[in-house]
């Protein structure tokens, strides 16, 4: 009995020891302090210099881009200045903790603050939640947080890397009517229409080398519409649904990423020239959601979401046509 009762003692120990292994962060996690204010301004939509009331994370839309590793604790703090007129939330999609508790909406004037472990690699949307949360995310509260897997060989390493969010741009912010019949305006990559289209005044361009492994880590922040993502004159070298490495597609010509969802988008340049990166579903490419990489030996690096915010040197007037892709 004596024996027994030891072994099951020893059995117990061991349980605890294999469980305090499995609750105790590991070796290479560590801790963010992330902290974001909730920002009602005026943003630049397009190359033309036009404003529209933005409510934003930061002050920019989209918000900043978190960046942390699989395992990874991150502290966040939401704040709610008293300047503002609108309550505002924070939902984090890498997260798995309570809505109601965490995901509230708090009025001008306060702060609330929530910890989540990433437990899951991959890129996951993020936005404001408060009511109506179809007008919080239409007028500018989302943005991308990337959890790097802990593994760094789960996938192939990329030369180069982007941040692309999708998102409807309704011209009167405050017609949450049209927000609900889907009668939006324009789509936009990164905030703004025609964002990285060159021949648009204005625009820019994603920089890329031919030979790099290009990888786009892509959101789509709705509200309301799918995006079919494609890339013209290139083929997915590999889809990473959600952007985990487990979720490996290879070869893929256009794939759907529907409104509050992601996907990561590996893509090797074949040759030096254009690449347009479009929704495929043409009412919103064709208003503004098409993104030209553009592949040349001497490429300069770039940041993961160029041209945000978008700075207007001389304000234009006039925009000029769009070319069909
Ligand atoms: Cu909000």
């Amino acid at each position: 009995m004596q024996s027994q009762s030891a072994s099951c003692r020893l059995a117990v120990a061991a349980s605890l020891l294999v469980a305090g292994a499995v609750v105790t962060p590991a070796a290479w996690a560590k801790t963010h302090e992330i902290t974001m204010t909730a920002v009602e301004t005026d943003v630049v939509i397009d190359g033309s210099g036009e404003k529209y009331a933005a409510w934003t994370f930061d002050g920019q839309m989209p918000g900043p881009v978190v960046r942390v590793t699989e395992g990874d604790t991150i502290n966040f703090t939401l704040r709610n200045p008293e300047t503002n007129k609108n309550p505002h939330a924070m939902d984090f999609h890498a997260a798995e903790i309570d809505f109601l508790k965490n995901y509230r909406a708090i009025n001008a004037g306060e702060t609330i603050s929530y910890t989540f472990v990433a437990k899951k690699p991959g890129i996951f949307f993020y936005h404001c939640g408060a009511p109506p949360m179809i007008q919080h995310i239409a007028r500018g509260m989302f943005g991308a947080i990337i959890v790097d897997p802990k593994e760094a060989k789960a996938w192939p390493k990329a030369d180069r890397e982007y941040v692309l969010i999708q998102s409807e741009y309704f011209k009167n912010p405050g017609d949450v009517q049209a927000m609900f019949d889907r009668k939006f305006d324009g789509m936009m990559f990164n905030g703004g229409i025609f964002k990285y289209h060159p021949f648009v005044t204005g625009g820019g361009k994603l920089d890329a080398k031919p030979g790099e492994r290009v990888r786009i880590y892509f959101v789509n922040a709705g509200p309301n519409e799918f995006s079919s993502f494609h890339p013209i004159g290139e083929i997915w070298d590999n889809v990473y649904e959600s952007g985990n490495p487990a979720n490996s597609l290879k070869g893929v010509q256009t794939y759907v990423v529907g409104p509050g969802s992601a996907a990561t988008f590996d893509v090797v340049i074949e040759s030096a020239g254009a690449y347009p990166l479009v929704t495929h579903s043409l009412t919103g490419a064709l208003r503004g959601a098409i993104a030209v990489l553009l592949a040349s030996p001497d490429a300069k690096p770039a940041p993961l979401m160029p041209m945000v915010p978008w700075k207007i040197a001389t304000p234009q007037t006039e925009i000029t046509p769009v070319p069909t892709p």
